[in-house]
């Protein structure tokens, strides 16, 4: 038998993995995401990058696994803070772990039937993704915020229902706090 080589890898102080493929979200990659459509257009001139992910990814088999850092950067479109696209795994029920390295942020979770959980995140958390639920992380602080995500290598991801119906909730500021509302296009 032909065995893979076991490897490390050191994530740097900015969430870079060295040698990993890197994904860039810049806004206008994620049109349709954010409930306030004018402000979107406004930032848009801007177009700043959202997020950029860093992945180091293996063959579609099952039972290996795949690991990326993600770096959210801070901001907000109108009152709504910068976050990840979100997804279900193609094979919905894969589970993930993700690990907070730097920032201040959350992850929205929600089921297909729309019960969504918010498990705030800060530098040592570890959050567990169950089977079958979308994951959207949020920064909510002003420095970017970075994590680790641990997934099965067939896991895949499933865009579709989120980037149609977003979440059930926002996550917002509301005089200076961050709160969870209800989304009105839900
Ligand atoms: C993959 C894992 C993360 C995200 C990344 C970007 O299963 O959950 O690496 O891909 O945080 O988010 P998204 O929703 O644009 O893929
Ligand atoms: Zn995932």
């Amino acid at each position: 038998m032909e065995y893979k080589r076991p490897f490390g890898v050191r994530i740097d102080e900015n969430g870079v993995i060295p040698g990993a493929k890197k994904l860039v979200r810049r806004l206008s990659d994620m049109r349709g995401y954010f409930y306030d459509e004018k402000a979107y257009e406004e930032l848009l001139k801007e177009d700043p990058v959202v997020y950029e992910v860093y992945a180091v990814e293996q063959e579609e088999k099952d039972g290996d696994l795949n690991f990326a850092t993600t770096i959210l950067y801070p901001g907000k479109v109108g009152k709504e803070f910068f976050f990840t696209k979100g997804h279900f795994h193609a094979k919905a029920d894969r589970a993930e772990i993700y690990y907070a390295l730097k920032g201040k942020g959350g992850m929205l979770l929600q089921t297909p039937e729309g019960e969504v959980e918010w498990v705030p995140m800060e530098p040592g958390t570890v959050v567990y993704v169950p089977p079958y639920w979308a994951h959207r992380t949020v920064n909510t602080g002003d420095e970017p915020f970075i994590f680790l995500a641990i997934y099965p290598a067939d896991a895949g991801h499933d865009y579709g229902s989120i980037k149609e119906k977003g979440f059930a909730k926002l996550v917002v500021e509301e005089n200076g706090e961050v709160k969870l509302i209800d989304n009105p296009r839900w």
